[in-house]
């Protein structure tokens, strides 16, 4: 029996979508309504993921959330995307940016998608959204600082890994959303390594065979737009 990827357009599983097809493993989307709230019903909580969101990744009896959690699962299983466990300094180095990707970078933007779960005086949201903004494009420098440093245009050097797939989308949400509010694509691309792998991750056949199934059209991580979609299919509230 194949895996079954619980999510929506555009959301987090577009990361385990991408690796999945990259991995040519046998899977299932099994699409989640945001625009019902589908992932925050009693259903959803007590049988995949306790906090109401997406991504989910089931496998047989094994159910996994958390988008860093189910690309690490599916990457050691397959033995493809991240350094092996015998390699023990590389894979410190792979696990320290996974944990960078997903607590730093992905927790900020949430903010950015999410501010009124943050601030309760709604007239401090602009000055909350500003903040975050900045604090985003810290993390990215940071990120071409590292990528600067490598041998090889990937995350992880001259090897592609679940970092790749993760950073890519981020980025693209980073540009694309809160719609009007979000980073100007010129902030991300200008930075030379983060645009180089942008454009190699846009041009791998996994990437490009998934984008469809979101309603998103190429390029889809250098000048990204959003899914051709109603806007409360893609994000909640
Ligand atoms: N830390 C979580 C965040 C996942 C996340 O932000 N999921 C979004 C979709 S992109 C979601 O379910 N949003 C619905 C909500 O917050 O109500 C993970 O990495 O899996």
């Amino acid at each position: 029996m194949g895996y079954r990827l619980h999510g929506a357009p555009d959301s987090a599983n577009i990361v385990i979508h991408m690796i999945l097809e990259q991995l040519q493993a046998d899977y299932e989307l099994v699409w989640v309504d945001r625009s019902s709230k589908q992932h925050r019903s009693e259903a959803f909580r007590q049988t995949l993921n306790p906090q109401g969101l997406i991504p989910v990744l089931q496998d047989g009896e094994l159910t996994i959330f958390e988008t860093a959690a189910i690309a690490l699962y599916l990457a050691d299983k397959h033995q493809q995307l991240a350094p092996a466990f015998t390699d023990v300094p590389r894979r410190a180095g792979f696990t320290q940016w996974l944990f960078y990707l997903s607590n730093t970078l992905h927790a900020d933007l949430r903010v950015q998608f999410y501010p009124h779960r943050h601030v309760s005086d709604s007239d401090a949201i602009p000055a909350l959204l500003e903040q975050t903004r900045q604090r985003v494009v810290g993390h990215l420098s940071l990120i071409e600082d590292h990528l600067a440093k490598q041998d090889g245009d990937w995350f992880m050097g001259d090897e592609l890994s679940i970092l790749d797939f993760y950073l890519a989308a981020l980025c693209r949400w980073a540009m694309i959303y809160p719609r009007g509010e979000s980073l100007s694509a010129d902030q991300l691309t200008n930075m030379d390594c983060l645009g180089r792998l942008l454009a190699k991750m846009q041009a791998l056949t996994s990437v490009q065979s998934v984008m469809p199934e979101h309603k998103i059209s190429m390029p889809c991580f250098i000048t990204p737009e959003p899914p051709d979609l109603p806007a409360e299919q893609v994000s909640a509230s």
